[in-house]
């Protein structure tokens, strides 16, 4: 990983690992030794970083049996048992790289990021030397489509639309039978923000991945959904209802430069089994990096 990518992750979770160094070295101070009230001091420390209560509540047993077992006493190793805990919660998540070709839907509720996620990974796989297009299957609002060309134009590449209110299925068709004439690498598909409740447009999902698998079978398929850091707990409820409609193969975690509380990372994992393939730290198109748990617990923690 080279200095610029370290840097960027490591300023986009510069509020989250202050406020967790804080906290802990405020425990650190208090606490002469580790103790049950220590932990569960540290609990809570770790739940204000939104890393939800069941995780939280896993990660201090398991804390809770090593510090036993090893005989530890001293509240400042904890720094260091704590990483290595996230670590290993983390480190089945490993590095992803896209296989060609590939058709990416990207879906999620309103605002969360969707269009410039798309446009950065437009940016990303340009530079990685592949054929990338875009689908604007986001009809509902004409500036949806202004915005996509937008990100389509920066990267120099080739964007599939129709009018406002077309059929989004129409679309990804005409997409996809452009994409395979152009023997495009990678095809991106934008899609408009939705409520889980929205049943119409859950089915809407389920009509658009038929015909991706319809039209073009041989190619890889990965469905992420894009979830937006700063809204916390919630973001699990929306990963279990966007599935339902539409087979989840990976996690985008968007505006963690925007967040103290970066934890919900560790859970969402966690409690999901869906790997978290990249994350956002800011507006900029560089600011989309492959997740790496190794690099993200280092800038996490020191
Ligand atoms: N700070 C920060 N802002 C981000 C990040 N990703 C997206 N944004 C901002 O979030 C806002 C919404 O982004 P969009 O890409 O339009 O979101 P969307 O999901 O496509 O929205 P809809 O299409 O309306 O559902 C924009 O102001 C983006 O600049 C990020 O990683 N960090
Ligand atoms: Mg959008």
């Amino acid at each position: 990983m080279n200095q610029n990518v370290f840097t960027r992750i490591r300023n986009g979770l510069a509020k989250t690992r202050d406020n967790l160094k804080r906290n802990i070295d405020n425990l650190i101070q208090y606490y002469k030794e580790i103790d049950d009230e220590f932990f569960e001091d540290l609990e809570a420390v770790l739940i204000q970083s939104d890393i939800s209560a069941s995780t939280a509540a896993q990660i201090i047993h398991d804390l809770e049996i090593k510090v036993r077992s090893e005989k530890i006493g001293n509240p400042q190793k904890i720094h260091a048992l704590l990483k290595e805990q996230i670590m290993d919660l983390l480190n089945d998540n490993s590095s992803f790289e896209i296989k060609t070709p590939s058709v990416i839907m990207i879906i999620g509720v309103n605002g969360v990021g969707k269009t410039t996620t798309i446009g950065k990974l437009a940016h990303q796989y340009t530079q990685q030397g592949l054929k990338v297009m875009i689908a604007a299957a986001d009809t509902f609002r004409a500036a949806a489509i202004d915005q996509l060309r937008i990100w389509a134009d920066r990267s120099d590449i080739t964007m599939i639309a129709q009018d406002t209110n077309s059929d989004p299925a129409a679309v990804v068709y005409d997409a996809i039978t452009s994409a395979k004439a152009r023997k495009a690498d990678v095809l991106l598909v934008d899609t408009a923000g939705r409520l889980h409740n929205k049943k119409n447009l859950m089915n809407e999902l389920e009509k658009l991945n038929r015909i991706i698998q319809r039209e073009w079978p041989e190619a890889n398929k990965e469905t992420f959904i894009v979830l937006d850091a700063t809204t916390g707990q919630n973001a699990l409820t929306q990963v279990k209802q966007f599935n339902e409609a539409a087979d989840i193969t990976g996690i985008i975690l968007t505006k963690l430069d925007g967040t103290a509380k970066g934890g919900i990372v560790v859970s969402i994992h966690t409690e999901s089994s869906i790997p978290i393939r990249y994350i956002g730290v800011g507006e900029h198109i560089e600011d989309l990096q492959v997740f790496d748990a190794e690099a993200f617990v280092n800038s996490l923690f020191d």
